[in-house]
């Protein structure tokens, strides 16, 4: 497979707590769950799907900086980097891959420092609130990117 057709879900700070605590707000499901459907939706789509996750921000801006020319686009769910995070806002500039922003939570039903992120002016797009649904959104679109069709 090529590198275009590959693939970097990328997980932030507390995601691996995902079916732990707050099923109310992030549901019951764990992160291997939601790992396991991306592998299994980018399967389907042509896309090969490498998982990652970290509570460190440094190791986030090191795995970004080095997709680039192995990956074709990543996924990224920064968690609360999200709305604090100068550093991988540069990490996304620097390696200019095609990003989409992904929230299982919808961050605008939310507290207020969860409506500014500065993850999305690096993103093509920005997904929130519909869960795991959001991953799948976020696969098809990539793959139909990579494929060559930039929105149509
Ligand atoms: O909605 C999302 O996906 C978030 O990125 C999740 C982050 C939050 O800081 C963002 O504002 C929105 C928090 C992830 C914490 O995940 C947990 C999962 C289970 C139990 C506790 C935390």
């Amino acid at each position: 497979m090529t590198d275009t057709m590959r693939v970097l879900v990328l997980h932030g700070p507390n995601l691996n707590m995902l079916g732990r605590r707050a099923p109310e707000v992030y549901g019951s499901a764990s992160l291997a769950d939601l790992e396991n459907l991306c592998r299994s939706e980018g399967e389907a789509l042509g896309l090969e799907v490498d998982c990652r996750q970290s509570n460190h921000e440094g190791e986030l801006v090191e795995w970004i900086q080095q997709a680039g020319g192995v990956y074709g686009g990543l996924v990224l769910n920064a968690g609360a980097y999200t709305h604090t995070s100068i550093a991988l806002h540069d990490a996304l500039e620097a390696v200019g891959l095609p990003t989409i922003e992904v929230h299982l939570s919808n961050i605008f039903k939310r507290e207020s420092f969860r409506h500014h992120s500065y993850i999305s002016p690096q993103a093509v797009g920005v997904i929130c609130g519909l869960g795991f649904d959001g991953y799948r959104a976020a696969l098809l679109a990539l793959a139909r990117r990579l494929k060559g069709n930039k929105g149509a």
